[in-house]
């Protein structure tokens, strides 16, 4: 009891640790083994919710580059493009076989490495990285249904570069339908987030699959440059910025190399009169904060309908307060660590960009963690459209608020950005769904929900937002010459 009324603070409830099997340093994965770079360079994996370094992680140099290349050329040539589908796909079912074994393990270190509660890397992440690989297992044998009338063949070797933000799940987005359609890769997962792909790439060692089929290299932005780069990759996979997606695009113009392009978003979430509010905002919630909004189709722009804007935002801020921020290896974690600590820093100059714009400022007054990178819930309402924390991607728990008084009004202002990569629409009424959808620029619209996934389902944007697809069918396609 406090004062005479309940403290309802809750008891910690922290997962453990103990069972979790991480060296103190990582070699590159190529050829089926783990080898030491040529550079004998080693960087730090740090935790972003202690700032400790968890394990030491090797920069590639362009001869690993290189000799990852070469290793998934020998095997592409060697064993994996001839053998039949339903040999293939025994070697990519051992996969997720493996990490549901381990899943208690990855999801610990996904947590402890980068920053993200571990209910979402238990129940969201690596069981849809699991389901990704068993989805896809599951086409190695039959692509000619999946393609009829055509001879659907393999690209070759794939250069994959992923991001931090779903570091194991975009490893199984780029690895499985590559494998599954007969091609070998070599992924680089980003700086900040390599050991859950390295725990792959012991899982992929166990699984025993031909070597070099999957090889793993780590290091800075440098060593996806030279990856996507090198002249013997016949694909490129990019997840990641748009700035990034651009400069990649350029690298690879005229090379006759395969691309597709996963970049930023800065989706609509628009919330009708009819919607089910007390659901609505939920959806808000977990558009915009899950995984502390490092999401690349977050509803990170919010659009009420003024009749209701005044309710939405008081029930809104009621349950941004119960949010409960901290170690991400807590059960009751709502909101984790922020991954570096110059996302942390991008995140905060979007904040004070937005106070001086004049939107209004809220966040619940929670007393931040001393050591790590953290960040409150945030909140704006007045926003202008054409303010930046409306139009640019922050890639952080940061909403913007703007209202709408009709359907084509609202149309027309969640189309009005560069991206075009997912939204969400809540309302009572099937015809206003059907709408939107058709209307909207995005490739993905959620109606009465907001970032539910499935590996059947393709993913992928407009515009600025990259193309190609991931996912279902469209996802085979895009590691095929058909
Ligand atoms: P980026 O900075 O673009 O980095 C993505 C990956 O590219 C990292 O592995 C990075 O290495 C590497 N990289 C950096 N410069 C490169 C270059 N010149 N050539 C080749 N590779 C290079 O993005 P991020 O900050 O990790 O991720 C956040 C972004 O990803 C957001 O914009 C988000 O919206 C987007 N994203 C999109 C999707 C989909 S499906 N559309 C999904 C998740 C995230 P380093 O880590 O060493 O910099």
């Amino acid at each position: 009891m406090k004062g005479g009324n309940i403290d309802w603070a809750l008891a910690p409830a922290p997962e453990s640790t103990g069972h979790i099997q991480l060296k103190d340093r990582y070699e590159l994965f190529i050829g089926g083994k783990f080898v030491k770079s040529k550079g004998g360079n080693y960087f730090d994996s740090i935790d972003p919710s202690t700032e400790k370094a968890i394990a030491q992680v090797t920069e590639a140099t362009k001869a690993d580059v290189d000799r990852a290349v070469k290793a998934a050329r020998t095997a592409y040539d060697k064993y994996w493009k001839d053998m039949p589908g339903k040999e293939r796909a025994k070697y990519i079912y051992r996969i997720p076989r493996m990490m549901q074994e381990k899943a208690r393990e990855l999801a610990v270190i996904e947590s402890m490495d980068g920053g993200k509660v571990i209910r979402e890397s238990r129940d969201v992440d690596v069981p849809l990285a699991a389901a990704h690989f068993f989805y896809y297992a599951g086409w190695a044998d039959k692509l000619e249904y999946a393609f009829p009338n055509r001879r659907p063949e393999p690209l070759g070797v794939a250069a994959q570069v992923i991001p931090w933000n779903f570091p194991l799940l975009m490893a199984a987005w780029k690895i499985a339908p590559a494998l599954a359609c007969g091609n070998t890769v070599v992924l680089k997962p980003a700086e900040t987030t390599s050991l859950t792909a390295l725990k792959l790439a012991e899982i992929i060692q166990e699984a025993d699959l031909p070597p070099g089929v999957v090889n793993i290299i780590t290091g800075h932005g440098s060593v996806g440059a030279a990856l996507v780069e090198h002249p013997d990759v016949n694909k490129v996979a990019f997840t990641g910025s748009t700035a990034v997606g651009r400069h990649i695009q350029k690298a690879v113009a005229g090379t006759g190399k395969k691309v597709t392009l996963e970049l930023g978003g800065k989706a609509a979430n628009i919330i009708f009169e009819d919607a089910t509010i007390d659901q609505a905002v939920e959806g808000i919630v977990n558009g915009i904060y899950f995984n502390q909004g490092h999401v690349c189709c977050a509803g990170s722009r919010l659009f009420v309908q003024e009749s209701v804007h005044d309710e939405v935002i008081r029930k809104l801020k009621h349950r941004m307060d119960s949010l409960v921020l901290g170690s991400p290896l807590d059960k009751n974690t709502d909101i984790g660590a922020i991954n570096s600590k110059d996302q942390l820093k991008t995140i905060k100059d979007y904040i004070a960009i937005g106070k001086k714009e004049g939107a209004e400022y809220y966040a619940p007054e929670i007393a931040l963690p001393k050591k790590g990178y953290w960040c409150a819930p945030t909140l704006f309402t007045q926003v202008a459209q054409s303010n930046r924390i409306a139009q640019e991607e922050i890639f952080g728990p940061v909403l913007a608020t703007q209202t709408f008084r009709t359907v084509s009004e609202v149309i027309q202002k969640a189309n009005n950005t560069p991206y075009g990569l997912s939204a969400g629409v809540w309302t009572d009424k099937g015809s206003k769904i059907f709408n939107l959808t058709s209307e909207m620029r995005a490739g993905v619209v959620w109606a009465n929900t907001y970032n539910k996934f499935d590996p059947t389902s393709p993913f992928g944007g407009y515009k600025e937002s990259g193309f190609g697809r991931e996912g279902g069918l469209h996802g085979l396609s895009a590691y095929l010459k058909v």
